[in-house]
Order: structure tokens, then C-alpha cells, then sequence
């Protein structure tokens, strides 16, 4: 039995080429049309539909069974007949067109199948940055696509990551800065660095606490790193000991507090950060994340600490990422500025002040387009 088929394609050309390669050259093209095709709901765009049959003799205009849309009955009624004989005068017209394009070398599709339209190229782009399907379909209906280019994008992103700055020292009480969040991503490390900064390079006085007394080696790691920088640590084990540990770096123009950090799956402990937290005043909590960790388990986390005041957050370990749309959705979908981001092992090099165009770059250009900043600015 005869089969009429339907093929979609940006181009009548492409179209032809799809007849060809699917029915053969003795295909005969029932009806052509434009049609507008919906990509993902979002952006319309022309096509053209081609109708066409396998059979020659127009067979299948003549019978009904045809599975298609086809308007052709089987009755032979004087209107029907002319109907058909355009058709036939069409369909001359256009097996002569195939025969010229296939004479031109037209490329042929192979698919059997009409081909399913394809993604806008900066959807994919942000699919392939692990951007939320619902993030990015906000930002790009929030333009018109023609006009849009990469740079273009990168403007849209960054308008959408709020940054905050480096932390603003004051003037009369030891600025107390806390950093929470997972075990591992880099909260020790992070303070080594901001410390040695501020140390080292901005000559200001700096204090180190830690609560993370879990465990002597993180103890011990904090240490260390207060030994080389010459700074004075203190240890709390328990947030009644936090007034204390305060008077004694009273002195000091900026106090880093370290945490433990397997707390994001027991609120008890989350409890015990709260508490330490509300012994210090105006206590500044930075929620550290690591950029290799999928969006999900961060909607996690940010869930599990926000139990406590969480005011900024610092992204980690962007060297060790290849996809960035994680950090675009965790600003999108909390209020959170972003203070700093963390580039790499090294003490103190690799830490930045968070700048919203160049992790919007970092979302649209990948990790090609990260390139570690030889001496930080803080
Ligand atoms: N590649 C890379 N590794 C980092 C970065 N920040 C921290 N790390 C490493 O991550 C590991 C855990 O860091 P640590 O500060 O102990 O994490 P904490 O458990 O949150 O205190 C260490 O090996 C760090 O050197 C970073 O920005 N990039
Ligand atoms: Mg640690």
C-alpha cells in the first residue's frame, strides 16, 4: 500500500532531500506548506512541511486509508478531480526540482525519520553549563533570541549572580567572620588564605578560632597554619567558651572562625553552629560550597544550614570544575551575595573577591574561560 509520509525541514531544499532519502526517486510530493514549529514553548519558527508518497500513480490521493492529515476523499466529484489535477501539475513541477537538486549533488539526509527541530543553540549551551531547564528558559525569554550573542548572555547571567564584596572591616570591635558548610570544601583552607592575606599582605591584625574540635588533625591543621602566619588562635569546645576566646582577640581588626563541617545532615550539630553564632555579635556567616558539587545536594545544603543566619556564600574549588550553572542556580534561587571564590590549593594565592561578569563567564565560557588571576585582589 502506498504510504504518505510528512517531512519538516528549515528548507524546501532540505526537505526534497529528506523525500529522496526516505521514498526514493519515484516519490511524488502530495501538498508543501510553511508551518511554525514551537521550540521547547518558547520560540516559534518557519518550517516547511512536505507531504509526499512513495507511490507514483498517486494511488494513495485515490484511496482513503492514507494515515495522514490529507484532505483528499474518495469521492470523484468534479471539484475533486481538479483538486487532483493541480496536484498532478504540482507534483510535476517539484519531481522535476528533485530531479535537478539530485543532479546539483544535494546532500542527502539519512534519517528515516523526519528529523526532531533542533535545541536553540544557547539553550544547549546552558544545558550543557548544568543550568536549570527552569533558570534558563526565565533568561532567555527574558530577550528576544536574534538579539542575542554570547556576550550578550554573560551580561543577562551576571545581572542574576549578586556579589557582595571582600568583608569590610570596622572600626571599634574585631570584625567576626564564621565560615559553615560540608566537610571538605575548603572552609580550613579558605581561612588560611584570607587570613594570611589580610596578615601578610593588608597588614591587619587577625585572630583565628575554631569550633571544629571533632577531630585533632582539623584542630591541629588550623595550627599550623596560625603558626606561619604568626596569628593567635584560640580553641572553642563549646559556644559558653565563644565569650572568652572573643576578649582575648579583642585586639584584633578581623577574627575568622572555622567549623566543622559534617554537620549538614544533623541539625543538632547545625544547632551547635546557631549557638556559637549568637555568642558573638554581628557575627558574618559565609556558607562555603564547593563548585564540583552538583545542584541538587547544594539546594541541600543551603536548605540544612539556612537553619542558622547564613549571609554570603564562597564558592570553592572552581579550578576542579568544568560546568558552572550550579552557582547561577543557587543565586538564582536564594538571596545570597556571593563574597569570594577559591581558585586552588595554594596558601594564600588562590582566593578571589567574587566578580559577577567573570563567573558569568565562567557559566557561558566553561572552564576555558577561567583564568587564575596571578596576584588576588582582596
Ligand atoms: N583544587 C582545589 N582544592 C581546594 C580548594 N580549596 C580547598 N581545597 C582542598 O580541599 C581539601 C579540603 O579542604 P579543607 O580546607 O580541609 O576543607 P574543610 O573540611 O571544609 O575545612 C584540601 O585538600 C584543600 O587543599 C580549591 O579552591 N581548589
Ligand atoms: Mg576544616
Amino acid at each position: 500500500m502506498a504510504q504518505i509520509r510528512r517531512y519538516q525541514a528549515k528548507t524546501i531544499t532540505e526537505a526534497l532531500a529528506m523525500v529522496r532519502a526516505d521514498l526514493g526517486r519515484d516519490a511524488v510530493i502530495v501538498q508543501t506548506r510553511k508551518v511554525n514549529q514551537r521550540i521547547l514553548g518558547v520560540w516559534k519558527r518557519e518550517m516547511v512541511e512536505v507531504w509526499a508518497s512513495d507511490n507514483p500513480d498517486l494511488e494513495s490521493l485515490r484511496r482513503p486509508p492514507a494515515p495522514t492529515a490529507l484532505t483528499a476523499t474518495p469521492s470523484a466529484s468534479p471539484e475533486h478531480s481538479s483538486r487532483i489535477e493541480q496536484l498532478e501539475n504540482e507534483i510535476r513541477n517539484l519531481k522535476a526540482m528533485i530531479a535537478q537538486l539530485a543532479q546539483q549533488g544535494v546532500a542527502v539526509v539519512p534519517e528515516r525519520a523526519p528529523r526532531e527541530p533542533a535545541e536553540s543553540p544557547w539553550m544547549s549551551l546552558l544545558r550543557q553549563a548544568e543550568v536549570e531547564e527552569e533558570v534558563a528558559c526565565a533568561l532567555l525569554q527574558s530577550v528576544a533570541q536574534d538579539s542575542l550573542s554570547e556576550s550578550t548572555l554573560q551580561s543577562l547571567i551576571a545581572a542574576r549572580l549578586a556579589t557582595s564584596g571582600g568583608i569590610a572591616l570596622q572600626e571599634a570591635q574585631p570584625k567576626v567572620v564564621m565560615l559553615v558548610g560540608p566537610t571538605g570544601v575548603g572552609k580550613t583552607t579558605t581561612i588560611a588564605k584570607l587570613a594570611a592575606q589580610y596578615a601578610l599582605l593588608q597588614r591587619r591584625r587577625v585572630g583565628l578560632i575554631t569550633i571544629d574540635t571533632y577531630r585533632i588533625a582539623a584542630v591541629e591543621q588550623l595550627r599550623t597554619y596560625s603558626q606561619i602566619i604568626d596569628v593567635p588562635i584560640r580553641v572553642v569546645y563549646s559556644s559558653n567558651e565563644m565569650p572568652a576566646a572573643l576578649k582575648d582577640l579583642s585586639q584584633m581588626e578581623i577574627v575568622f572562625v572555622d567549623t566543622a563541617g559534617r554537620s549538614q545532615r544533623n541539625s543538632m550539630q547545625i544547632g551547635e553552629l546557631k549557638a556559637c553564632c549568637e555568642r558573638i555579635r554581628d557575627c558574618e556567616v559565609h556558607l562555603v560550597l564547593s563548585a564540583t558539587t552538583k545542584t541538587r545536594d547544594l539546594y541541600d545544603i543551603v536548605e540544612r544550614f539556612s537553619a542558622m543566619p547564613l549571609h554570603h556564600v564562597i564558592w570553592t574549588k572552581l579550578d576542579e570544575s568544568t560546568a558552572f550553572g550550579n552557582i547561577l542556580n543557587v543565586a538564582v534561587r536564594y538571596p545570597l551575595p556571593i563574597s569570594y571564590v577559591t581558585t586552588g590549593q595554594r596558601v594564600p594565592e588562590d582566593v578571589e573577591v567574587a566578580e559577577a561578569n567573570k563567573l558569568a563567564s565562567l557559566v557561558v565560557g566553561g572552564a576555558g574561560a577561567f583564568a587564575p588571576a596571578a596576584t588576588p585582589a582582596l
